[in-house]
């Protein structure tokens, strides 16, 4: 599924994040805890090259417990180098961002900021990080979280930042909000559909049925007793197909003739999946990279 999507402000937004990258002495790369593997942007590797990295887990309120403990220790064993190993300085933390009240695995942050950037002491010398990652992960929310009130506009759809904002903590730490940025040829066909359905894309640069297939064939396999209960199915269905029109006709997404009306089943799976009305669920392992 070939992606078509890179907005004129995401060309810019990535030259701002390259020129940016040396005065800066941690990257928050937020992930998507749903599909943190997907998330991670080739583009921000590069970037950052071996300056210190925290990588967030968002969203890990959505995501399933299990894999997202197995995702930590995936991620940490990446970053957490042994002498000579080459690998980057960095820490791991999976957070479900709330402004109301947040987790104290959020508020830690600029203290995890400040352990990886121990020469930023004394006046004048603030800590400064810049928060990076796809569409739709919760970087502004991270920002308006540690910021303890809204700075930077949110919302459930991709591409809502469209240009970088600096803002300041109380402590002094400077912390850089930016768009989401994807990159031009997401050559991995898995990747594609875990961006696409879990929301990183939006949808009118995807084919709606197609994703939803792709979710469902997967829900099946990985949650199938999930999809039964929430659509108050009889049985597991057979086939992502037959998922699809099961759902459909348990929604009453249908048209004259009582034929499915596929693109609103899609929808309901797509926003069920994206709102955690599913429940719990994770779009990948580390056991699907091995
Ligand atoms: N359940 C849950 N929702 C979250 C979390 N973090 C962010 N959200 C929601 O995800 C949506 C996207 O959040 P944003 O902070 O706007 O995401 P962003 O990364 O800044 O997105 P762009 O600016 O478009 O790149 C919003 O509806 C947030 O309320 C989280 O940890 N858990
Ligand atoms: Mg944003």
């Amino acid at each position: 599924m070939p992606i078509q999507w890179y907005p004129g402000h995401m060309t810019k937004a990535r030259r701002l994040i390259l020129e940016a990258m040396p005065s800066q002495d941690v990257v928050i790369e937020v992930l998507d805890g749903r599909f943190p593997r997907a998330s991670e942007n080739p583009v921000v590797t590069e970037a950052r090259r071996h300056r210190p990295c925290i990588k967030v887990l968002a969203k890990s309120d959505l995501a399933d417990p299990d894999v997202t403990a197995a995702w930590i220790r995936a991620f940490e064993a990446e970053v957490r180098p042994s002498p000579g190993d080459g690998l980057p300085p960095g820490k791991v933390v999976a957070v479900a961002l709330t402004m109301n009240r947040p987790q104290e695995a959020t508020t830690k942050l600029p203290e995890l900021c400040k352990q990886l950037a121990p020469n930023r002491v004394g006046p004048g010398k603030p800590v400064r990080a810049i928060i990076v990652g796809v569409p739709n992960v919760g970087k502004s929310t991270l920002v308006n979280t540690l910021m303890e009130r809204k700075v930077a506009k949110t919302g459930d759809e991709p591409a809502v930042t469209k240009a970088a904002q600096v803002c300041v903590l109380r402590s002094g730490m400077v912390l850089t909000d930016n768009p989401g940025i994807t990159w031009p040829k997401i050559e991995d066909e898995e990747t594609a559909y875990r961006l696409a359905f879990g929301g990183a894309i939006p949808d009118s640069a995807i084919d709606y049925e197609d994703v939803a297939l792709w979710g469902a064939k997967f829900l099946l396999a990985r949650y199938p007793d999930e999809v039964v209960l929430r659509y108050r199915l009889e049985d597991v269905p057979v086939s992502a197909d037959a998922a699809l029109d099961a759902i459909g006709r348990r929604r009453g997404a249908l048209r004259s003739g009582g034929v499915v009306d596929r693109q609103k089943a899609a929808n309901v799976l797509l926003r069920d999946f994206r709102s955690g009305a599913l429940g719990r669920i994770s779009l990948e392992s580390p056991d699907d990279h091995r």
